[in-house]
């Protein structure tokens, strides 16, 4: 077998909201196989710390300030990144927040920014790449989906239904442009320590573990959470000429979450 359908030697990638967390990790692990690597976040304050954080790893990226959600920057974003790199052969969707509020007590406001920038935000990327991956007769599209794209639970409602939809989004796209050797697949990763999930994962008062850290563990046959750099060489796969065949497909990298029905209390 030739290693080299695992190389991204002079691929363009975009990873959206890749100034730290999921995102930092796999640009770094798209740039460890050869791909130039652009990123975007919202603020200077960010990009700026993450600019340093590539720069301590050797990688030189190309950071802008854009917002996912405004397609007209989204559209100059992609135009900044075709001149200064070239056409993108790569865009991972990773750019998301969450918001944690019993549905109840959600406004539809709050529901429609986690929808606007966890879905209506992936759209209007894959829209603003799409031509030119045709152009170029190839691309991949990597949305960063996640355990609620196939499970609830109290509290994430606007995400869930973000996350679901993606899912379906990725089928889509590559319904729509498979034909035009475009693969579009997920990644959805389990309970990752990261930023977003620092909240669940706080020591108690008493210096306990945060109850639901303890669920997570008790959930995962791997008895750990998941960690950014658990997701480097699936993106990496789903980047390269090895995954060419695959195609609408949500790789889980969750430690075995959803194939368990949990440890017994
Ligand atoms: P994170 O630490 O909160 O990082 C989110 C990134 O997205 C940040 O760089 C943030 O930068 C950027 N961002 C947020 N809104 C944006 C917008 N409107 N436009 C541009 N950039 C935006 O989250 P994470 O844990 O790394 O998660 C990354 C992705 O993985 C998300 O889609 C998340 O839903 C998904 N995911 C996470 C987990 C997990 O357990 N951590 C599991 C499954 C899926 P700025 O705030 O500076 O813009
Ligand atoms: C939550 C968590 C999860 C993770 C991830 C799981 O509050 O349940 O934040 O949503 O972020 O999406 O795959």
């Amino acid at each position: 077998m030739d290693q080299k359908m695992f190389s991204l030697e002079g691929k363009v990638a975009l990873v959206t909201g890749g100034a730290y967390g999921i995102g930092f990790a796999i640009a770094e692990a798209l740039a460890g196989a050869g791909a130039k690597i652009a990123f975007n976040c919202r603020s200077q304050e960010n990009l700026d710390r993450a600019m340093e954080d590539y720069q301590a790893k050797g990688i030189e990226a190309h950071g802008y300030i854009c917002d996912v959600t405004h397609e007209e920057d989204v559209n100059a974003l992609v135009a900044a990144i075709e001149r200064d790199l070239g056409v993108i052969d790569i865009l991972v969707n990773n750019a998301g927040i969450i918001k944690r509020i019993p549905m109840t007590e959600m406004s539809a406001e709050d529901f429609r920014q986690v929808v606007d920038i966890d879905l209506i935000g992936p759209f209007i990327c894959a829209k603003a790449v799409i031509p030119g991956m045709i152009k170029k007769g190839h691309g991949k599209i990597i949305n960063i989906c996640s355990m609620m794209s196939e499970l609830g639970r109290e509290t994430v409602s606007a995400y869930a239904a973000a996350k679901g939809g993606l899912k379906m989004l990725t089928r889509n796209i590559c319904a729509e442009y498979g034909g035009a050797n475009i693969q579009c697949n997920g990644i959805g990763p389990g309970y990752i320590a990261t930023p977003q999930t620092a909240p669940l994962r706080e020591r108690q008062s008493d210096g306990s573990r945060h109850p639901f850290d303890q669920f997570i563990i008790s959930k995962t046959p791997a008895a750990r959470w998941g960690v950014p750099e658990d997701l480097m060489g699936p993106a990496v796969f789903l980047a390269s000429d090895a995954s060419n065949f695959v195609n609408g497909h949500v790789l889980y990298v969750d430690g075995g979450i959803l194939a368990y029905i949990g440890k017994q209390p």
